[in-house]
């Protein structure tokens, strides 16, 4: 093979595998969502989260984002500066739930949170709103751990619907969004936010009252695993108490 031809391959097979630790980042980082979830549903009762994406930047993305930051075009300075190559977005129903999930992935022991940015508590000017965890992933690979870089973004539908909204409207009028519709976009983003901490209040209304009610003697015999109902058999739970008396 000529050299060039050889030199190409070797740099592609490097691309490949670039590319590939953030796909594996983001498996990792879907599967300690989904089981935060499920722990989540089991403990109150509810779901706090309503959808999860995921996706790892294109290699088109990855160099114009480099090229805006004036990131050299390395791969190890990429590696380095460009943090949210892979990517989470994690949609609650509330915006406490946000903080409660961020605060149960910065408790996990194999994630470093290096840095949380506040879109909620300190809006962006053009009104976006979201909480951005900026975390690295421990990635095992044939050659050892490599620590990837990935951002989780957090925040409710309405903040979803509305940065989808901003996200298009930036595609369709190339980042130059006429000024009445920015003006429009803020209104729209103060709107969110207010039916986000009235939807809150709600929810706190709900909570109190379940607070108050006690747990019948059903609940007790009964068990959840993910969204699937089983029976506690009496003798079963009379045996554990029994057992745990003895000891
Ligand atoms: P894409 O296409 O979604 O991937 P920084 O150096 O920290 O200032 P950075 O890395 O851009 O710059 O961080 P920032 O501002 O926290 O933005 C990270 C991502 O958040 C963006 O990635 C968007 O996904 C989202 N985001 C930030 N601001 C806005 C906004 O005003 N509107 C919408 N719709 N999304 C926003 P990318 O790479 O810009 O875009």
């Amino acid at each position: 093979m000529p050299m060039d031809l050889q030199k190409l391959e070797a740099l592609k097979q490097e691309i490949v595998r670039f590319m590939m630790t953030y796909k594996f980042a983001v498996d990792e980082l879907t599967t300690k969502v989904e089981i935060l979830k499920q722990e989540f549903q089991y403990m109150h009762d509810y779901n706090p989260i309503e959808h999860v994406t995921s996706r790892v930047k294109s290699p088109e993305s990855i160099l114009q984002k480099a090229v805006r930051k004036q990131v050299p075009l390395t791969l190890p300075s990429i590696r380095e500066n460009i943090r949210d190559i892979a990517g989470l977005r994690i949609v609650c129903s509330f915006v406490s739930d946000i903080y409660k999930i961020s605060e149960m992935l910065q408790k996990q022991a194999c994630l470093s949170v290096a840095e949380c940015k506040d879109y909620i508590k300190r809006p962006k000017p053009n009104g976006y709103r979201s909480l951005h965890l900026i975390v690295q992933v421990p990635v095992f690979m044939t050659e050892g751990i490599e620590k990837v870089w990935a951002e989780i973004q957090i925040r409710t539908i309405a903040m979803d619907f509305w940065a989808s909204l901003e996200h298009k409207l930036n595609y369709k009028y190339n980042y130059e969004i006429p000024q009445p519709l920015l003006d429009e976009l803020c209104t729209a983003a103060e709107a969110v936010a207010q039916l986000d901490s009235r939807m809150e209040r709600i929810h706190q209304e709900i909570n109190n009252f379940k607070a108050n009610n006690h747990q019948t003697c059903e609940d007790l015999h009964e068990l959840r695993l993910n969204n699937h109902r089983f029976h506690l058999p009496r003798s079963f739970l009379n045996m554990l108490l029994a057992a745990d008396e003895n000891s």
